[in-house]
């Protein structure tokens, strides 16, 4: 690279950090209670980004003075009857938010593209010493925030949280909240341009405005050292505080207090060994009230202790082998005019199928799903694989890429990292295999473990057939070397010949390491009855179902599966009249939600697992 070259690349990185804050300096904020800016905020659409750009395709720079009259984020209305503001607010129409802002108004189902978000509220003046954060929990993709007139900052990543200081922009009495959403796709971002999911826009998760001390609780871990001695330890990162400040750490059921002290960085680590420890599991999905209390600030949550490791090929759950009865999932919701999950109780709806259908596990697929979605599996006893939007094809040799990939990894260990649900981290969707790729993720391999060392790590890879032998599938790809689990997806049947070809498939995985399917099925549309020679039929989808499970069962070292999917989903790829319609259609539910044969296939092979389980 010339030197030149080198020096563009090194700003655009700088320029991306500045923009976008790194995971361990920032607080998550999650559990403090907060203002909430939920409810209607007023919306304009702005295709090409004219309260953005001047005509020069310029960025209206508040450092320089920019127009009244378009430059939206300003918020402002006309001084007198001759001035020209090209637009206005206060009678925009209005986008719920939480919420994707497809399904909320016919026009902006396909829209991708800028929308401005504004919203009013009233705070009363901090008190001394305080301080205020702003915490999106998710907007997809890209948010350009303002208060007052006054920018925030960027965020890029559309299934992650982040808070924006603005302790120096608040005003007493009226604010406005402007939000620029942009969800236009790009071949650098994460996910890259082509997916099979939908691109929903806006704001899909909550927003509020929290208010902390100066000195404030901005993190904590707490883990079970080892299922046998039962010894927890942790830490827990204050913000603004130096060396020795007193922190306590308590667990009434246990009859925990601890106290420590945070060392120069803000940090205070400890460890105990409670005397009664119910361990975690989806059997006992005990979960205990975790109390932390720092000066004037305190946090509580509801945590469960539990080990995972492999070992060989198994994977062990508080040192017993346990098999990962799955199902895949989007976070999307077929009934209630469907699209991104934005309630906590379509959130559990889905899990409550993936438990009726058997399951233990779930694959969240294919990025970051709403921070209710683990708790809720915490308290019901799922395991839960996390994955982040690296998907299919990304540009790997793009160090802005890589920045952006690894901070929405932090940022979703980040928040999930007290999950007992969570057992592991994904770091990609079927990549092509080549150098720089694996790189890439080898490189993102390195950071998961550097901020977790907890959980098991994986990512769905593909399976090829051996040439010249069509029925061995072979699964061979450097990054099974780096990972905990060889995942794999593989359509045999549907995208690869027939189900008849299921019974002829032998399989060559040279690992000794845990091995799982993270993907098969086969499209059905709900009520389409035929033979089950005919495809799109649910009685080819049944059949494919039923020849699958025999052939996965050969697999040696096999710790489970997640079929694709739960539930039919809206993709964009999707187009065959009558039959898809905008929907990828492997679910073993409808996008009416209602079930197909096929759920009745895979939820009778898990309950007799299942019933073998009890038994041992
Ligand atoms: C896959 C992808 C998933 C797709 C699925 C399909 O392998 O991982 O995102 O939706 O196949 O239906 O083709």
């Amino acid at each position: 690279m010339t030197t030149f070259l080198r020096l563009i690349v090194l700003t655009c990185v700088v320029a991306f950090a500045v923009q976008r804050l790194p995971a361990d300096n920032v607080p998550d904020l999650l559990l403090h209670d907060g203002l909430s800016l939920n409810g209607e905020w007023r919306s304009i659409i702005d295709p090409y980004e004219t309260g953005f750009y001047d005509y020069r395709r310029e960025q209206r720079d508040l450092n320089k003075n920019p127009s009244r009259a378009e430059t939206f984020y300003l918020d402002v209305k006309p001084n007198d009857p001759s001035e020209r503001v090209e637009y206005d607010f206060d009678t925009s129409p209005m986008l719920n938010v939480p919420g994707d802002w497809n399904t909320q108004r016919p026009e902006l189902l396909y829209y991708e593209g800028s929308v401005w978000y504004r919203k009013t509220f009233d705070l009363e003046k901090l008190g001394d010493g305080q301080s205020a954060f702003v915490r999106f929990g998710a907007v997809n993709y890209r948010a350009d925030v303002y208060l007052n007139g006054k920018k925030l900052g960027t965020h890029i990543g559309g299934f992650t949280p982040f808070c924006f200081d603005v302790t120096q922009f608040l005003k007493p009495g009226k604010n406005s909240l402007v939000v620029k959403v942009d969800n236009k796709r790009a071949k650098d971002a994460v996910p890259t341009v082509s997916t099979d999911w939908w691109n929903y826009g806006g704001i899909t998760r909550e927003v509020k405005i929290v208010t902390v001390p100066k000195k404030f609780i901005a993190d904590h871990r707490l883990i079970l050292d080892s299922e046998t001695t039962h010894t927890i330890s942790g830490w827990v990162q204050i913000t603004g505080a130096g060396a020795g400040e007193p922190v306590e750490i308590s667990i009434p059921e246990l009859g925990e207090k601890i106290s420590a002290a945070t060392d120069a960085s803000g940090r205070a680590a400890f460890h105990f060994k409670p005397e009664k420890l119910q361990l975690w599991s989806p059997v006992t999905p005990k979960l205990y009230e975790v109390r932390i209390a720092c000066g004037g600030d305190k946090v509580a949550e509801r945590i469960g202790f539990r080990t995972v490791r492999t070992s060989g090929k198994e994977i062990l759950l508080n040192g017993k082998s346990v098999f990962l009865r799955g199902i895949c999932i989007h976070e999307e919701f077929p009934l209630a005019g469907g699209g991104r999950v934005n309630t906590a109780e379509k959130a559990k709806q889905l899990l409550l199928w993936a438990k009726e259908l058997g399951c233990n596990f779930v694959r969240l697929a294919h990025y970051p799903h709403n921070e209710a979605m683990t708790r809720l599996a915490d308290e019901l006893g799922i395991m839960v694989w996390s994955e982040v939007p690296v998907y299919w094809t990304i540009d790997w040799t793009n160090a802005a890429t890589y920045e952006n990939a690894q901070s929405q990894l932090g940022d979703n260990i980040q928040r999930d990292a007290n999950r007992a649900s969570i057992i592991i981290w994904s770091l990609a969707n079927e990549t092509p295999v080549s150098e720089a790729r694996t790189k890439f993720l080898t490189q993102l391999a390195e950071r998961a473990r550097s901020l977790d060392q907890t959980r098991l790590l994986s990512a769905a890879m593909e399976k090829h057939s051996l040439p010249g032998a069509e029925n061995v599938s072979v699964v061979q790809d450097p990054l099974a070397d780096v990972v905990d689990i060889v995942a794999f997806n593989q359509y045999t049947g549907w995208y690869d010949g027939l189900p008849e070809k299921c019974a002829k498939i032998s399989w060559q995985i040279p690992y000794d390491k845990p091995v799982f399917v993270s993907e098969f099925g086969g499209d059905a549309r709900q009520g389409l009855h035929g033979s089950k020679d005919q495809r799109w039929t649910e009685e080819f989808q049944a059949d494919l179902y039923e020849k699958t499970l025999p052939m996965l069962g050969k697999i040696d070292g096999l710790v489970g599966f997640t079929p694709w999917i739960l539930v039919d989903f809206r993709s964009p790829r999707r187009v065959l009249p009558g039959i898809q319609d905008g929907f990828n259609r492997k679910g073993l539910i409808s996008s009416e939600g209602t079930k197909k044969k096929a759920f009745a296939i895979l939820q009778a092979y898990y309950q007799k697992r299942a019933a073998a389980e009890r038994t041992q």
